[in-house]
């Protein structure tokens, strides 16, 4: 069965590009429709009957709607097998899941817009509650994922970079240093020469503000 995919998402939005990635990766055609969260275009009547948390990203599979990045990328990867984003082996699988939760669940919803906004109305104040959390989140990271493999999790790429590398886009933005942390660097650097990392890149989303 042949799918009618509309993304909506953002360009700097980091759950987004997780599923930009994904979507790269498999080499899946889809419609892109930019939702500009700086006019409150997620808050409108129209996108929160698609999504009600007025979150991006949301998929729309053939005119069904779909929020939560990683919900959506299961499904992908069910939908669409190769390249795979998860290793064969369930253990290895979790392994993975937990890495890409300690961001997805643990860091980047604790510095998201709406948190920071909630937080204070101090821009300065917001950026250190931002780091705050990146820093603990990538602490984590650091210390659960591979200490020599090229990627999150072994020699290829997985949901968990998927997460990884848009929240290192997030933490350079709030001047987290990467550097602090060996094995998210090592990834980083290995990632950044991908090129469906550079194609889903926000630098070359539509309404980008480069
Ligand atoms: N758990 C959600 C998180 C989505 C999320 O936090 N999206 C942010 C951008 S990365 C957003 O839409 N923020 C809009 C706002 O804060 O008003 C997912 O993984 O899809």
């Amino acid at each position: 069965m042949t799918h009618e995919l509309k993304l909506y998402h953002y360009w700097r939005s980091s759950s987004s590009w997780r599923v930009r990635w994904a979507l790269e990766i498999k080499k899946i055609k889809y419609e892109s429709i930019a939702v500009n969260l700086l006019k409150k275009e997620q808050q409108s009547a129209e996108y929160i009957a698609k999504n009600a948390s007025g979150f991006v990203p949301c998929l729309e599979i053939n005119g069904q709607p779909f929020g939560e990045s990683l919900a959506i990328i299961e499904w992908l990867e069910e939908q669409y097998p190769e390249p795979s984003l998860l290793p064969k082996d369930r253990h290895e699988r979790l392994k993975v899941r937990q890495l890409a939760l300690i961001i997805a669940a643990g860091t980047q919803p604790l510095q998201n817009l709406a948190a920071q906004v909630y937080y204070s109305p101090d821009k300065e104040k917001r950026k250190e509650y931002a780091q705050h959390w990146i820093n603990a989140g990538f602490a984590s990271y650091e210390a659960t994922m591979s200490a020599t493999s090229n990627y999150s999790f072994g020699n290829t790429i997985t949901l968990a970079d998927l997460c990884l590398l848009p929240q290192c886009y997030n933490a350079l933005r709030f001047g987290v240093e990467l550097e602090k942390y060996p094995n998210i660097f090592r990834v980083y650097n290995n990632c950044i020469e991908l090129e469906s990392y550079q194609n889903s890149h926000p630098d070359k989303q539509p309404g980008a503000v480069v």
